[in-house]
């Protein structure tokens, strides 16, 4: 007979030596493998705890191994490369881990400050010092370049247990030479609320944080489910029209780039949801198809915004100049002064936060008891520790005193 793996829970664990596919690696596993070892149950993609491509005695060791925290290699599954049709690829760490080269953006040091590991950060890029939430954890480590151009020499040299980087970049050149030194790449975004819980998860897993981990994850279900609760039943019609623009004007963004991805979530309608590959526009289809809102995301190398911003004049500006396009004047955004500006540092790793601003632009009296910058604030204080200040969202709209 052979039995089917049984869903204890609505997601699966995706580190090797889950061998039932459910959300956690535990006596179960065991049980399961010497199931599919003696032929009863059905083998799994994650049965091969050892990853070594057969399915025996020694994947039983490892899954011991794991549960009592003592492995001395972890495989697990990346989702690399672009949004929509990922790639699951695993990669396979050596443990404990004590050293991370942090060199995903601000994202990736931004998470492990959130997971209390700014510690063991060796390494981080140049830029990630501009993020003013989590600058004091960091002031120390060294900068080694840029999001997709490190400074070979010195990450070797540093001799970090593992390198994080973002998922959506290709790195396989730097791969090839960490390779031949034994540094693994493990790749990561954070961003995107479709792969969220399942990053942030095997992150918790590799640095055994697990506890830690499911309370970021629960926020951000406990956030975006509000929303959606609140959206839902919405008619068509009762959907604003959005276009949304992506750090640069008549840019729009990937479908899962942080505003984009947005829009329909939020209870919107993307004007542009039926440009495939180009995402430059034309002025003159915009002001054609009439949007009710606009959105524009930026950043701080665009825009002074962000945590350590407290003038919001360049806000004020940008939002002028929106307004003030050839021909804007005739499209209902503008009549109704309904144009928004975002930082993509609202996103960052706390995507729900980003939501929340957004979903209470395009309903205000649908989220009139929600204050984005509570949740903003909520989830600093939580993870960071620190007070929520700065720019991020403008203009904000008033919350209703309850
Ligand atoms: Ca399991
Ligand atoms: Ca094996």
């Amino acid at each position: 007979m052979v039995v089917t793996p049984a869903i204890a829970s609505d997601y699966t664990l995706d580190i090797f030596g889950n061998a039932n596919m459910d959300d956690t690696i535990d006596e179960d596993d065991v049980t399961y493998l010497e199931g599919i070892i003696d032929g009863t149950n059905e083998e799994t993609q994650l049965a091969d705890a050892n990853y070594d491509g057969q399915i025996d005695e020694a994947d039983i060791a490892q899954i011991e191994l794991i549960i009592a925290g003592e492995e001395k290699e972890l495989t697990l599954v990346q989702y690399l490369k672009h949004p929509v049709a990922y790639t699951e690829d695993p990669v396979t760490v050596s443990m404990p881990i004590t050293t991370i080269a942090a060199l995903g953006g601000t994202y990736g040091p931004y998470m492990l400050c959130a997971l209390g590991e700014a510690d063991n950060i060796v390494a981080i890029t140049d830029g990630a010092k501009t993020r003013g939430e989590f600058r004091a954890l960091i002031e120390d480590t060294p900068g080694i370049g840029k999001s997709t151009e490190w400074d070979m020499e010195k990450l070797i040299e540093l001799e970090p247990d593992v390198v994080l980087a973002y998922a959506c970049y290709d790195y396989s050149e730097y791969r090839d030479i960490l390779d031949s030194v034994g540094i693994p790449i493990v790749q990561m975004d954070f961003y995107v609320p479709e792969k969220y819980a399942s990053e942030v998860r095997n992150l918790g897993w590799m640095l055994n944080k697990q506890e830690r981990v499911e309370e970021l994850i629960n926020f951000e279900q406990q956030h975006l489910d509000f929303i959606e609760e609140r959206v839902k039943d919405l008619e068509e019609e009762e959907k604003p029209l959005i276009y949304a623009e992506n750090y640069r004007d008549y840019r729009l963004g990937e479908p899962t780039s942080s505003i984009t991805g947005s829009i329909v979530p939020c209870g919107g309608v993307d004007i542009f949801d039926d440009l495939e590959d180009d995402l430059e526009v034309d002025p003159e289809e915009v002001i054609v198809r009439d949007p009710q809102v606009i959105l524009h995301m930026t950043y701080s190398s665009y825009l002074p915004c962000g945590y350590d911003v407290t003038d919001m004049s360049s806000m004020e500006d940008k939002i002028d100049d929106i307004m003030r396009r050839p021909g804007f004047d005739q499209i209902d955004a503008i009549e109704s002064g309904r144009v928004y500006i975002i930082t993509s540092d609202a996103s960052s790793i706390h995507p729900s936060i980003f939501r929340s601003y957004v979903a209470k632009w395009l309903h205000p009296e649908l989220f009139e008891d929600m204050d984005p910058v509570a949740v903003h604030e909520e989830w600093l204080q939580k993870f960071l520790g620190v007070d929520f200040k700065g720019v991020y969202a403008y203009p904000l709209i008033e919350t209703e005193d309850l």
